[in-house]
């Protein structure tokens, strides 16, 4: 397993300097901000950031996000150029010496929230969905603005976008996404790049539009599109955590060779389909983080693995989920457990 930690490149609070200071942290996970979705990322540019992240004595292996352009989940012809794009991008970053590339495939909306400050019992605050809050949310009236929502629709604005996406159905995404698939994979393996799908957040459909990366089931078609190493998951724990139904540990074990990128975050589920992010320990939350990480050991992981959203704590401001303290807590916890767990396996802690 190599430690990671995401980081917005210049722009962000924490740095590099923060990051190398968490014990065990070997790499950063980030991406080229300011090239618009779907245009192409200049070796220089690439280069550029990896060599800044290196100065710091950290690797530069994992990008997460290469976006994928509206125009090719949607299946319109002019995905052709984007996907032309996509592969660009995906043969640049594999000279560059990147070896995963985490990308989704959501409609229009990223990861969704209600609310960004949810207070917790202890004073801190997390990113919490509520149910009743996002089915009474209308995206079309210009009053809604969170984070991870795209906002550089082009013409006609979000609500034009939704539009594009009235006739789309479940089936016809897995369409477009399998189209996708047979023009990336080819050239991400001859790159050497594993592409590294993350689930949908949360998984279920939001706003009337298809979600299909959801649970075990979409796990397995994702990845029976094409068998090739290149053809991987980043699986986050927290994203596919808040549908009970969803068994972390086991899907872990079936797929564990096929996992490119963990993300660790757990979440405090409510009632059915509302929830807020919580801290990484397994008593604050409805995942069992020791479990999760057994079953990583078990099967031998040695991709990448980041703390995934924090929540904000001992009064740091910064954006949201993305904090210093509480996911350099995350990691720091997970570390332990997996020195843990490596001394059970070698038999250096006994176990009676
Ligand atoms: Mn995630």
């Amino acid at each position: 397993m190599k430690m990671t930690f995401r980081w917005y490149g210049d722009d962000d609070k924490v740095t590099l300097d923060n990051i190398r200071q968490i014990p065990g942290m070997v790499g950063v996970v980030s991406a080229i901000y300011d090239i618009p979705v779907g245009e192409i990322w200049s070796m220089e540019k690439i280069l550029e950031l990896k060599n800044k992240i290196e100065l710091k004595g950290l690797t530069f292996e994992v990008v997460e996000s290469v976006p994928v352009h509206e125009d090719i989940k949607l299946g319109l012809p002019t995905r052709e150029k984007y996907i032309e794009n996509y592969c660009e991008n995906i043969k640049n970053l594999g000279k560059a010496g990147i070896k995963v590339v985490c990308y989704n495939f959501m409609p229009v909306f990223d990861w969704t929230r209600s609310i960004l400050a949810y207070e917790l019992p202890d004073g801190s605050n997390s990113l919490a969905y509520e149910k009743n809050k996002v089915e009474k949310m209308d995206p079309r009236s210009g009053e809604l603005s969170l984070p991870g929502w795209d906002t550089s629709y082009g013409e006609g604005g979000l609500g034009g976008v939704l539009d594009q996406y009235k006739e789309m159905t479940t089936e016809k995404l897995w369409e477009n996404l399998t189209y996708f698939l047979h023009k990336i994979i080819p050239i991400a393996e001859k790159a050497g790049v594993k592409m590294a799908i993350h689930p949908d957040d949360p998984p279920w459909s939001i706003f009337g539009l298809p979600r299909i990366i959801v649970n075990e089931a979409s796990l397995e078609r994702v990845l029976n599109i094409i068998d090739s190493p290149s053809n991987g998951l980043t699986l986050c724990s927290g994203s596919l955590g808040v549908a009970c139904t969803n068994n972390l540990p086991q899907i872990i074990r079936k797929y564990g060779e096929k996992i490119h990128f963990a993300h660790i975050r757990n979440v405090n589920n409510y009632e059915e389909g509302s929830f807020s992010e919580v801290a990484h320990l397994s008593s604050c939350g409805s995942l069992d983080i020791v479990e999760i990480l057994k079953a990583y050991y078990e099967v031998g992981f040695d991709g990448y693995l980041r703390p995934d959203h924090g929540r904000m704590i001992w009064n740091e401001t910064g954006r949201p989920g993305y904090g210093l303290y509480d996911r350099a807590l995350g990691a720091t916890y997970m570390n332990g457990i997996w020195e843990t767990l490596i001394k059970l396996g070698k038999g250096d802690i006994k176990n009676d």
